[in-house]
Protein backbone atom coordinates (compact mmCIF):
# COMPACT_ATOMS: atom_id res chain seq x y z
CA UNK A 1 0.00 0.00 0.00
CA UNK A 2 1.13 3.45 -0.74
CA UNK A 3 1.55 6.38 1.95
CA UNK A 4 -1.65 8.33 -0.12
CA UNK A 5 -3.62 4.85 0.48
CA UNK A 6 -2.21 4.45 3.63
CA UNK A 7 -3.47 7.89 4.75
CA UNK A 8 -6.71 7.93 2.51
CA UNK A 9 -7.86 4.63 4.71
CA UNK A 10 -7.01 6.34 8.04
CA UNK A 11 -9.24 9.18 6.90
CA UNK A 12 -12.06 7.19 6.11
CA UNK A 13 -11.32 5.33 9.34
CA UNK A 14 -11.65 8.50 11.08
CA UNK A 15 -14.12 9.55 9.42
CA UNK A 16 -16.57 6.61 10.50
CA UNK A 17 -15.55 6.93 13.81
CA UNK A 18 -18.00 8.88 16.45
CA UNK A 19 -15.51 10.91 18.63
CA UNK A 20 -17.32 9.91 22.62
CA UNK A 21 -15.37 9.14 25.95
CA UNK A 22 -14.82 5.64 24.81
CA UNK A 23 -13.36 6.66 21.45
CA UNK A 24 -11.06 9.76 22.26
CA UNK A 25 -8.05 7.69 22.75
CA UNK A 26 -8.36 5.69 19.28
CA UNK A 27 -8.84 9.10 17.39
CA UNK A 28 -5.88 10.84 18.82
CA UNK A 29 -3.57 7.66 18.13
CA UNK A 30 -4.81 8.25 14.55
CA UNK A 31 -4.54 11.99 14.23
CA UNK A 32 -0.85 11.19 15.21
CA UNK A 33 -0.65 7.94 12.69
CA UNK A 34 -2.19 10.72 10.20
CA UNK A 35 0.64 12.95 10.67
CA UNK A 36 3.46 10.86 10.52
CA UNK A 37 2.66 9.20 7.20
CA UNK A 38 2.16 12.93 5.62
CA UNK A 39 5.56 13.61 7.77
CA UNK A 40 6.74 10.53 4.97
CA UNK A 41 5.05 12.40 1.89
CA UNK A 42 6.88 15.57 2.98
CA UNK A 43 10.22 14.43 3.65
CA UNK A 44 12.35 14.82 0.17
CA UNK A 45 13.58 10.99 -0.25
CA UNK A 46 10.08 9.60 -0.42
CA UNK A 47 8.78 8.48 -4.04
CA UNK A 48 5.47 9.15 -6.44
CA UNK A 49 5.78 12.74 -7.50
CA UNK A 50 8.92 13.84 -7.18
CA UNK A 51 10.74 15.76 -4.53
CA UNK A 52 10.87 19.00 -2.64
CA UNK A 53 11.21 22.11 -4.74
CA UNK A 54 13.75 20.87 -6.78
CA UNK A 55 13.86 23.23 -10.14
CA UNK A 56 11.75 25.34 -8.57
CA UNK A 57 13.33 26.97 -6.52
CA UNK A 58 14.51 30.32 -7.86
CA UNK A 59 16.95 32.83 -6.92
CA UNK A 60 15.89 35.09 -3.63
CA UNK A 61 15.66 38.61 -3.72
CA UNK A 62 14.04 41.94 -2.14
CA UNK A 63 13.64 41.33 1.43
CA UNK A 64 10.23 39.61 1.19
CA UNK A 65 8.41 36.93 -0.83
CA UNK A 66 4.95 36.87 -1.58
CA UNK A 67 3.84 33.19 -4.01
CA UNK A 68 1.00 32.78 -5.90
CA UNK A 69 -0.92 29.83 -5.41
CA UNK A 70 -4.38 28.52 -7.14
CA UNK A 71 -6.30 26.34 -9.59
CA UNK A 72 -4.78 26.44 -13.17
CA UNK A 73 -6.08 29.62 -14.82
CA UNK A 74 -7.02 31.58 -12.31
CA UNK A 75 -5.21 34.39 -13.64
CA UNK A 76 -2.21 34.12 -11.44
CA UNK A 77 0.40 34.98 -14.39
CA UNK A 78 -1.67 37.50 -15.09
CA UNK A 79 -1.35 39.31 -12.39
CA UNK A 80 2.34 38.84 -11.93
CA UNK A 81 3.04 40.07 -15.14
CA UNK A 82 0.76 43.16 -14.42
CA UNK A 83 2.53 43.92 -10.92
CA UNK A 84 5.82 43.63 -11.49
CA UNK A 85 6.51 43.95 -15.19
CA UNK A 86 8.01 40.52 -15.56
CA UNK A 87 6.82 38.69 -18.54
CA UNK A 88 4.84 35.38 -17.09
CA UNK A 89 3.00 33.58 -20.43
CA UNK A 90 -0.89 34.08 -20.24
CA UNK A 91 -3.31 31.43 -22.12
CA UNK A 92 -6.86 30.32 -21.69
CA UNK A 93 -5.15 27.05 -21.30
CA UNK A 94 -4.84 25.36 -17.52
CA UNK A 95 -1.03 25.07 -16.53
CA UNK A 96 0.17 27.33 -18.61
CA UNK A 97 2.97 28.22 -16.12
CA UNK A 98 5.33 24.84 -15.76
CA UNK A 99 7.78 26.33 -12.91
CA UNK A 100 8.27 29.21 -10.97
CA UNK A 101 8.78 33.01 -12.37
CA UNK A 102 10.33 35.68 -10.42
CA UNK A 103 9.67 39.33 -10.39
CA UNK A 104 9.95 42.11 -8.38
CA UNK A 105 7.36 44.71 -7.15
CA UNK A 106 8.46 48.12 -5.45
CA UNK A 107 5.74 48.55 -2.02
CA UNK A 108 6.73 51.83 -0.20
CA UNK A 109 10.45 51.88 -0.98
CA UNK A 110 10.99 47.62 -0.26
CA UNK A 111 11.40 45.45 -2.92
CA UNK A 112 8.93 42.36 -2.55
CA UNK A 113 10.04 39.43 -4.68
CA UNK A 114 6.93 38.03 -6.19
CA UNK A 115 6.99 34.17 -7.19
CA UNK A 116 4.56 32.88 -9.68
CA UNK A 117 4.12 29.58 -9.59
CA UNK A 118 1.96 26.66 -11.54
CA UNK A 119 -0.94 25.87 -10.93
CA UNK A 120 -2.14 23.07 -8.28
CA UNK A 121 -5.21 20.43 -8.54
CA UNK A 122 -6.87 18.44 -5.90
CA UNK A 123 -4.86 16.01 -4.11
CA UNK A 124 -1.69 17.98 -4.96
CA UNK A 125 -0.09 17.35 -1.84
CA UNK A 126 -0.29 13.75 -2.76
CA UNK A 127 1.95 13.86 -5.15
CA UNK A 128 -0.48 15.01 -8.02
CA UNK A 129 0.67 16.78 -10.84
CA UNK A 130 3.53 19.03 -9.78
CA UNK A 131 1.72 19.92 -6.66
CA UNK A 132 4.45 19.12 -4.38
CA UNK A 133 6.95 20.92 -5.83
CA UNK A 134 4.58 24.29 -6.35
CA UNK A 135 4.14 23.74 -2.16
CA UNK A 136 7.67 23.19 -1.20
CA UNK A 137 8.15 26.41 -3.04
CA UNK A 138 5.12 28.12 -1.29
CA UNK A 139 6.76 26.85 2.55
CA UNK A 140 9.27 29.35 2.04
CA UNK A 141 7.65 32.30 1.30
CA UNK A 142 6.95 35.47 3.18
CA UNK A 143 3.15 35.80 2.11
CA UNK A 144 0.50 33.71 -0.18
CA UNK A 145 -1.48 34.90 -2.24
CA UNK A 146 -4.57 31.87 -2.83
CA UNK A 147 -6.04 33.30 -6.08
CA UNK A 148 -9.71 32.29 -7.14
CA UNK A 149 -11.47 32.59 -10.19
CA UNK A 150 -14.87 34.36 -9.05
CA UNK A 151 -16.23 33.29 -12.43
CA UNK A 152 -15.81 28.89 -11.74
CA UNK A 153 -17.04 26.82 -11.69
CA UNK A 154 -20.55 28.46 -11.79
CA UNK A 155 -20.85 29.50 -15.37
CA UNK A 156 -24.28 27.81 -16.38
CA UNK A 157 -25.87 28.41 -13.35
CA UNK A 158 -29.02 30.35 -13.16
CA UNK A 159 -28.88 33.88 -12.10
CA UNK A 160 -30.71 34.02 -8.88
CA UNK A 161 -28.46 30.90 -7.47
CA UNK A 162 -25.53 32.40 -8.87
CA UNK A 163 -25.99 34.86 -6.02
CA UNK A 164 -25.57 33.68 -3.31
CA UNK A 165 -23.86 30.49 -4.94
CA UNK A 166 -20.51 32.70 -5.39
CA UNK A 167 -19.76 33.35 -1.99
CA UNK A 168 -19.93 29.90 -1.26
CA UNK A 169 -18.56 28.21 -3.82
CA UNK A 170 -15.39 31.21 -3.58
CA UNK A 171 -14.78 29.97 0.29
CA UNK A 172 -15.50 25.99 -1.09
CA UNK A 173 -12.31 26.22 -3.57
CA UNK A 174 -10.07 28.57 -1.28
CA UNK A 175 -10.52 25.33 1.61
CA UNK A 176 -9.52 22.70 -0.67
CA UNK A 177 -6.42 25.13 -1.97
CA UNK A 178 -5.73 25.00 1.71
CA UNK A 179 -6.23 21.43 2.98
CA UNK A 180 -3.40 21.00 -0.14
CA UNK A 181 -0.53 23.69 1.89
CA UNK A 182 -1.92 22.07 5.32
CA UNK A 183 -1.08 18.50 4.05
CA UNK A 184 2.06 19.74 3.29
CA UNK A 185 2.60 21.06 7.09
CA UNK A 186 1.87 25.15 6.06
CA UNK A 187 -0.50 26.85 8.15
CA UNK A 188 -2.32 30.02 6.99
CA UNK A 189 -3.35 32.97 9.02
CA UNK A 190 -2.53 31.33 12.62
CA UNK A 191 0.28 31.27 15.35
CA UNK A 192 2.08 28.70 16.66
CA UNK A 193 -0.07 26.89 19.41
CA UNK A 194 0.44 27.33 22.83
CA UNK A 195 1.34 24.11 23.77
CA UNK A 196 4.58 22.86 25.23
CA UNK A 197 5.71 19.13 25.26
CA UNK A 198 9.01 18.36 27.10
CA UNK A 199 10.21 15.16 27.42
CA UNK A 200 11.76 13.74 30.89
CA UNK A 201 13.57 10.18 31.68
CA UNK A 202 11.17 9.34 33.58
CA UNK A 203 7.89 10.11 36.25
CA UNK A 204 5.50 8.93 33.06
CA UNK A 205 3.02 11.74 31.55
CA UNK A 206 1.75 14.89 33.17
CA UNK A 207 -0.94 17.56 31.62
CA UNK A 208 -1.07 20.50 33.12
CA UNK A 209 -3.71 23.40 31.43
CA UNK A 210 -4.10 27.11 32.61
CA UNK A 211 -7.17 27.50 30.00
CA UNK A 212 -10.39 24.79 29.65
CA UNK A 213 -9.43 22.39 27.66
CA UNK A 214 -12.21 22.32 25.41
CA UNK A 215 -11.46 20.45 22.20
CA UNK A 216 -9.62 17.53 23.47
CA UNK A 217 -9.29 15.82 26.47
CA UNK A 218 -6.53 13.51 28.40
CA UNK A 219 -7.45 10.69 26.15
CA UNK A 220 -6.90 12.39 23.06
CA UNK A 221 -3.50 13.63 24.55
CA UNK A 222 -2.69 9.95 26.08
CA UNK A 223 -3.85 8.68 22.70
CA UNK A 224 -1.40 10.82 20.59
CA UNK A 225 1.66 10.62 22.95
CA UNK A 226 0.90 7.04 22.88
CA UNK A 227 1.40 6.68 18.75
CA UNK A 228 4.61 8.91 19.37
CA UNK A 229 5.45 6.80 21.90
CA UNK A 230 5.84 9.90 24.58
CA UNK A 231 5.89 8.18 27.48
CA UNK A 232 7.46 10.34 29.89
CA UNK A 233 6.61 13.54 29.32
CA UNK A 234 5.28 17.49 30.72
CA UNK A 235 2.84 18.79 28.88
CA UNK A 236 1.75 22.25 29.37
CA UNK A 237 -1.25 23.36 27.36
CA UNK A 238 -2.14 27.58 27.26
CA UNK A 239 -3.73 27.95 23.91
CA UNK A 240 -7.33 28.90 24.06
CA UNK A 241 -9.37 25.83 22.93
CA UNK A 242 -6.63 23.52 22.26
CA UNK A 243 -7.50 20.68 19.36
CA UNK A 244 -6.01 17.38 19.18
CA UNK A 245 -4.06 19.21 16.04
CA UNK A 246 -2.68 21.62 17.59
CA UNK A 247 -1.17 18.92 19.14
CA UNK A 248 0.24 17.24 16.90
CA UNK A 249 1.65 20.38 15.27
CA UNK A 250 3.53 20.70 18.25
CA UNK A 251 5.16 17.50 18.23
CA UNK A 252 5.88 16.98 15.14
CA UNK A 253 7.59 20.20 14.71
CA UNK A 254 8.18 21.57 10.93
CA UNK A 255 5.11 22.87 10.80
CA UNK A 256 5.69 26.50 8.75
CA UNK A 257 3.18 29.60 9.74
CA UNK A 258 2.68 31.76 6.97
CA UNK A 259 0.05 34.74 6.10
CA UNK A 260 -2.48 34.07 3.34
CA UNK A 261 -4.88 36.84 1.24
CA UNK A 262 -7.55 35.33 -1.09
CA UNK A 263 -7.53 36.91 -4.08
CA UNK A 264 -10.64 36.70 -5.81
CA UNK A 265 -9.76 37.15 -9.24
CA UNK A 266 -11.89 38.54 -12.52
CA UNK A 267 -14.79 41.02 -10.56
CA UNK A 268 -14.68 42.94 -13.88
CA UNK A 269 -17.21 39.78 -15.21
CA UNK A 270 -19.64 40.31 -12.25
CA UNK A 271 -22.52 42.13 -11.12
CA UNK A 272 -22.43 44.68 -8.29
CA UNK A 273 -24.65 42.23 -6.20
CA UNK A 274 -21.75 39.79 -6.36
CA UNK A 275 -19.30 41.68 -5.29
CA UNK A 276 -21.09 42.63 -2.23
CA UNK A 277 -21.27 38.96 -1.24
CA UNK A 278 -17.63 38.14 -2.10
CA UNK A 279 -16.64 41.30 -0.05
CA UNK A 280 -17.97 39.31 3.40
CA UNK A 281 -15.65 36.74 3.23
CA UNK A 282 -12.96 37.17 5.44
CA UNK A 283 -9.38 38.09 4.77
CA UNK A 284 -10.55 38.56 0.94
CA UNK A 285 -9.74 40.89 -2.02
CA UNK A 286 -11.76 40.71 -4.46
CA UNK A 287 -10.04 42.08 -7.82
CA UNK A 288 -9.54 42.18 -11.48
CA UNK A 289 -6.01 41.74 -12.55
CA UNK A 290 -7.11 41.75 -16.12
CA UNK A 291 -8.80 45.47 -16.03
CA UNK A 292 -6.87 46.39 -12.99
CA UNK A 293 -9.70 46.77 -10.41
CA UNK A 294 -8.56 47.44 -6.62
CA UNK A 295 -5.03 46.09 -7.05
CA UNK A 296 -4.38 49.11 -4.38
CA UNK A 297 -6.71 47.64 -1.75
CA UNK A 298 -4.58 44.62 -2.39
CA UNK A 299 -1.25 46.29 -2.47
CA UNK A 300 -2.29 47.80 1.07
CA UNK A 301 -3.15 44.48 2.43
CA UNK A 302 0.07 42.79 1.06
CA UNK A 303 1.80 45.30 2.87
CA UNK A 304 0.18 45.27 6.27
CA UNK A 305 0.54 41.26 6.30
CA UNK A 306 4.42 41.81 5.23
CA UNK A 307 4.33 43.49 8.59
CA UNK A 308 7.81 44.99 7.19
CA UNK A 309 9.85 47.41 9.23
CA UNK A 310 11.03 50.34 7.37
CA UNK A 311 14.31 52.53 8.48
CA UNK A 312 15.70 55.56 7.55
CA UNK A 313 19.21 56.94 8.25
CA UNK A 314 20.15 60.09 8.69
CA UNK A 315 23.88 61.33 8.79
CA UNK A 316 25.18 63.57 11.25
CA UNK A 317 23.87 67.61 10.18
CA UNK A 318 21.49 66.51 7.52
CA UNK A 319 17.85 65.52 6.83
CA UNK A 320 17.11 61.73 6.64
CA UNK A 321 17.41 59.91 3.83
CA UNK A 322 12.93 59.19 3.34
CA UNK A 323 13.89 57.96 0.06
CA UNK A 324 16.01 54.39 0.59
CA UNK A 325 14.44 52.96 4.04
CA UNK A 326 16.38 50.15 5.01
CA UNK A 327 13.65 47.80 5.03
CA UNK A 328 13.67 44.94 7.95
CA UNK A 329 11.53 42.45 8.45
CA UNK A 330 9.61 42.24 12.54
CA UNK A 331 11.44 40.21 14.85
CA UNK A 332 15.00 40.87 13.04
CA UNK A 333 14.86 44.84 13.60
CA UNK A 334 17.13 45.92 15.97
CA UNK A 335 19.70 48.53 16.31
CA UNK A 336 22.07 45.72 14.98
CA UNK A 337 19.92 44.13 12.51
CA UNK A 338 19.44 47.64 11.22
CA UNK A 339 23.59 47.97 11.12
CA UNK A 340 24.01 44.44 9.23
CA UNK A 341 21.47 45.36 6.66
CA UNK A 342 23.95 48.20 5.34
CA UNK A 343 27.38 46.95 5.93
CA UNK A 344 28.95 43.96 8.20
CA UNK A 345 31.42 46.12 10.42
CA UNK A 346 28.98 48.87 11.05
CA UNK A 347 27.83 47.25 14.73
CA UNK A 348 31.87 46.77 15.53
CA UNK A 349 32.44 50.17 15.07
CA UNK A 350 29.29 51.88 16.57
CA UNK A 351 29.42 54.25 19.79
CA UNK A 352 25.69 54.56 20.05
CA UNK A 353 22.79 54.83 18.00
CA UNK A 354 20.06 57.84 18.36
CA UNK A 355 16.35 56.57 17.75
CA UNK A 356 13.62 59.36 16.80
CA UNK A 357 10.14 57.73 16.10
CA UNK A 358 7.58 55.24 17.66
CA UNK A 359 9.88 53.28 19.43
CA UNK A 360 11.75 56.24 20.80
CA UNK A 361 10.89 57.21 24.38
CA UNK A 362 10.76 60.86 23.73
CA UNK A 363 10.43 63.04 20.63
CA UNK A 364 13.86 64.56 20.91
CA UNK A 365 15.43 61.37 19.96
CA UNK A 366 16.81 58.55 22.21
CA UNK A 367 19.94 57.41 22.01
CA UNK A 368 20.67 53.33 22.43
CA UNK A 369 22.55 50.15 21.93
CA UNK A 370 22.38 47.43 19.73
CA UNK A 371 19.85 45.63 20.77
CA UNK A 372 17.42 48.52 20.43
CA UNK A 373 14.03 47.12 18.46
CA UNK A 374 13.23 49.38 16.10
CA UNK A 375 9.60 50.67 14.70
CA UNK A 376 8.46 51.03 11.31
CA UNK A 377 9.82 54.41 9.84
CA UNK A 378 12.34 55.10 12.91
CA UNK A 379 14.94 57.50 11.79
CA UNK A 380 18.58 56.15 13.16
CA UNK A 381 21.49 57.76 13.33
CA UNK A 382 24.61 56.02 14.13
CA UNK A 383 27.44 57.52 16.22
CA UNK A 384 31.23 55.87 15.34
CA UNK A 385 33.47 55.11 17.80
N1 LIG B 1 -12.23 38.21 -17.22
C1 LIG B 1 -11.01 38.09 -16.71
N2 LIG B 1 -10.15 37.19 -17.22
C2 LIG B 1 -8.90 37.10 -16.69
C3 LIG B 1 -8.50 37.93 -15.61
N3 LIG B 1 -7.22 37.61 -15.27
C4 LIG B 1 -6.85 36.62 -16.11
N4 LIG B 1 -7.86 36.31 -16.99
C5 LIG B 1 -7.83 35.30 -18.06
O1 LIG B 1 -7.74 34.00 -17.49
C6 LIG B 1 -6.95 33.13 -18.31
C7 LIG B 1 -5.84 32.50 -17.50
O2 LIG B 1 -4.91 33.50 -17.08
P1 LIG B 1 -3.44 33.16 -16.55
O3 LIG B 1 -2.90 34.42 -16.00
O4 LIG B 1 -2.65 32.46 -17.60
O5 LIG B 1 -3.80 32.13 -15.39
P2 LIG B 1 -2.81 31.28 -14.43
O6 LIG B 1 -3.48 31.24 -13.10
O7 LIG B 1 -1.45 31.84 -14.48
O8 LIG B 1 -2.87 29.85 -15.09
P3 LIG B 1 -1.80 28.62 -14.99
O9 LIG B 1 -0.44 29.15 -15.27
O10 LIG B 1 -2.27 27.65 -16.03
O11 LIG B 1 -1.93 28.05 -13.61
C8 LIG B 1 -6.44 34.00 -19.46
O12 LIG B 1 -7.28 33.78 -20.57
C9 LIG B 1 -6.58 35.41 -18.91
O13 LIG B 1 -6.74 36.36 -19.95
C10 LIG B 1 -9.45 38.89 -15.08
O14 LIG B 1 -9.18 39.66 -14.15
N5 LIG B 1 -10.68 38.90 -15.68
MG1 LIG C 1 0.28 30.97 -14.96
Amino acid sequence: MTTVQKIKEIEDEMAKTQKNKATSYHLGQLKAKLAKLRRELIAPSSGGGGGTGVGFDVARTGVASVGFVGFPSVGKSTLMSKLTGTHSEVSAIDFTTLTTVPGTVKVHGAPIQILDLPGIIEGAADGKGRGRQVIAVARTVNLIFIVLDVLKPLGDKKVVLRLRVREHTAKFLAQIIENELEGFGIRLNKKPPNITVRKKEKGGIAITHTVPLTNIDQDDIKGILNEFKLSNCDVAIREPNATADDLVDVIEGNRIYIPAIYVLNKIDAISIEELDLLYKIPMSVPISSKEWLNIDELIEKMWESLDLVRVYTKPRGLAPDYNAPVVLRRGKCSVEDFCNAIHKEIAKQMKYAIVWGSSAKHARGQKVGLEHILEDEDVVHISKK
